[in-house]
């Protein structure tokens, strides 16, 4: 919460004691859990690392900070199982990566040791601030780096399309997953249904509509830069307001089912519960008219009441088994018209084997493990704090006024961050990058204040590859630059996330603020101009409006079912 965004410091106070007292039996819990940890894991080679234990257990950042699996304090009933989970993310993190990115990380730094661009900032008392950064070449690095990635970017800047030269230009990254798009819709075809219906057909229909959509230069309420296709999106969104229909099963028992948790960093899945099931429009009573069904589930509370992945995975597959035995729908397509919307971390491992055709929208939208481009698709991340008022827009300080480059404040949680702070912290003037910051208001009114005056806000990894930062950075205009290799961005089917956002791969840590210089001003200011035309696409709202977060994450489960069928 040193970073969290609405003011909290009256709670901050009240609870200081509660506060205390629950670090006090998280640590102890904690500590428990670490034994049952592994032997629950199985990997008792892990045990004799207590070095990094003890860094770990006595870290401040255990508790409330502004990423996966942290911030639960506030409503939080499972606060002990959380930090617990947190160990061991850390632990595999550290087993998995630690050791080599260290390495890779040692070895990149010695090549770029001499490339400390000689910068002259200077901070304009004028109000124009950052514009007159001058970049001046270093004397011993090879030039023609600079330059390169200069003229790509000036060069992406006016075409818009993808180079993929430059090391130092967008990163491979987004560029790979734009090719594992394009490749989904040539080779993912879920399994050709049991029997076909008059729901395929009318699917079916809406695809070739879509895939004709006439082109349209500009569409209301839509800025046409930031879509892949503005044309097609705003028809398949059309198409899905009038046509779809979803049913979602009644089986299932609270709380795991149909109890929408509202609050914290899992809320989207709570909101998209609580709406789904609200919806007049798109719920019908009758399956058979269904185009799409709903797994009402949260995996909040699947991982607040069975602790153990295992259990957990048996869990869905027994409900999987249920609604397969008692109707018809789910054996027709193996489950691939049907859908289900988690954010907890652990959500993309306990549904990839029961649930591996359907569609999940799934926080942790890990490339890398076992997130399917094209099938499944990304849920943002929005830390809600107050359901009264969940998400807001902020009025976010203009572009001559955003004096910093870049911004990062948060907990050392995962590999990466310790990194970032080891080349960024303390070293230059417009870079703030900082660990933790204080949890009072005053922390939290500091925050806001360098989310305002920033251009750019750093969203690094945690201890997986989502974080609300992007979310939070979005609110505040100030342009995401997103370091997570293999995470795949929010709405990736339909928004052109390079043209309201920078992507830096992992490995380009260390050359972070060259990257960041070298993008022209001109390009800046579409970004800028980008982010805050895709807000609306960020925001909760407790009716549904058009375009919304909630319109968005099912625009995209219907979009990734219709890209799954083929027209003949
Ligand atoms: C810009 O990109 C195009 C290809 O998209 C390339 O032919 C051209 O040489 C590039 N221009 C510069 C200045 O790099
Ligand atoms: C995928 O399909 C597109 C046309 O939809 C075609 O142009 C492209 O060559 C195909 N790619 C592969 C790898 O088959
Ligand atoms: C699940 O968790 C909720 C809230 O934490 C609790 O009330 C309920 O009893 C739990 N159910 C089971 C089966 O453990
Ligand atoms: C669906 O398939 C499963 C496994 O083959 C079977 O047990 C179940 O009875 C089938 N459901 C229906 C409604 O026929
Ligand atoms: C951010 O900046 C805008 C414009 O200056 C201002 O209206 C807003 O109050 C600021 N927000 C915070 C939290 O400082
Ligand atoms: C088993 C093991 O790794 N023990 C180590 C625990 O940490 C202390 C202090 O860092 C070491 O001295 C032990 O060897």
């Amino acid at each position: 919460m040193g970073n969290s965004f609405l003011p909290f410091g009256l709670y901050h106070v009240r609870f200081k004691h509660l506060l205390i007292v629950v670090m006090f039996v998280a640590v102890i819990v904690l500590f428990q859990s670490y034994w049952k940890t592994f032997s629950i894991l199985d990997v008792p080679r892990f045990i004799g690392n207590n070095v990094t234990f003890e860094k770990d257990q006595h870290g401040s950042d255990l508790d409330h900070e502004f990423d996966s699996d942290e911030g639960r304090i506030f409503g939080s009933d499972s606060y002990e199982l959380d930090s617990y989970e947190k160990e061991i993310h850390s632990f595999t993190q550290k087993r998995m990566h630690g050791d080599d990115s260290t390495q890779k990380v040692r070895e990149i730094d010695s090549k770029h040791s001499i490339q400390h661009w000689r910068t002259n900032i200077n901070f304009a008392a004028n109000g124009n601030g950052i514009q007159s950064t001058e970049v001046i070449e270093p004397q011993n690095v090879k030039p023609q780096l600079l330059k390169t990635s200069l003229s790509v970017l000036n060069n992406k800047s006016m075409t818009g399309s993808y180079i993929q030269t430059s090391k130092l230009a967008w990163p491979t990254s987004l560029t790979e997953l734009d090719a594992q798009l394009i490749q989904s819709f040539n080779t993912t075809s879920s399994m050709k249904p049991a029997w076909s219906s008059r729901r395929d057909r009318e699917l079916l229909s809406a695809k070739l509509e879509i895939e004709n959509a006439n082109v349209i230069s500009n569409s209301p309420g839509l800025y046409a830069p930031v879509y892949r296709d503005v044309s097609k999106f705003s028809r398949s969104y059309e198409l899905m307001e009038r046509k779809l229909k979803v049913y979602i099963y009644r089986e299932g028992e609270k709380p795991i089912f149909h109890q929408p948790k509202m609050r914290g960093i899992y809320a989207s899945e709570g909101w998209f519960m609580r709406l789904m099931e609200g919806s007049k429009r798109f719920i019908v009573k009758d399956p058979k008219k269904a185009h799409l069904f709903y797994l009402p589930f949260s995996s909040q509370m699947l991982r607040a009441n069975i602790s153990n992945n295992k259990q957990m995975e048996q869990y869905l597959e027994r409900y999987v088994n249920l609604i397969a035995g008692r109707y018809r729908f789910w054996n027709r397509t193996g489950g691939a018209d049907h859908f289900l919307v988690a954010c907890h971390d652990w959500a993309s491992r306990i549904t990839v084997q029961s649930m591996k055709n359907c569609i999940r929208s799934l926080c942790n939208a890990n490339f890398a493990k076992g997130f399917q481009v094209g099938k499944d698709t990304t849920l943002p991340v929005t830390y809600i704090h107050s359901v009264m008022n969940p998400l807001r827009k902020i009025a976010g300080k203009p572009p001559s006024e955003r004096i910093i480059l870049a911004f990062f404040a948060g907990g050392m949680h995962g590999y990466l961050r310790p990194i970032l702070l080891k080349h960024w912290e303390n070293k230059e003037p417009d870079m703030k990058i900082f660990g933790q910051m204080a949890r009072d208001a005053e922390g939290k009114r500091i925050y806001m204040e360098y989310m305002n005056s920033s251009r750019y806000c750093i969203c690094a990894r945690g201890y997986e590859v989502h974080t609300p930062r992007i979310v939070e950075a979005i609110f505040s205009e100030c342009v995401p630059v997103i370091i997570s290799d293999n995470y795949v961005p929010p709405f990736f089917e339909v928004l052109k996330w390079e043209t309201f956002s920078v992507f830096v791969r992992e490995s380009d840590v260390p050359s972070l603020r060259d990257i960041l210089l070298s993008i022209p001003e001109k390009k800046y200011l579409a970004l800028h101009l980008g982010v805050k035309k895709v807000q609306q696409h960020f925001l909760w709202h407790k009716i549904p409006v058009k375009f919304d977060l909630f319109h968005m994450i099912l625009h995209s489960i219907w979009n990734n079912r219709l890209s799954q069928m083929r027209l003949k």
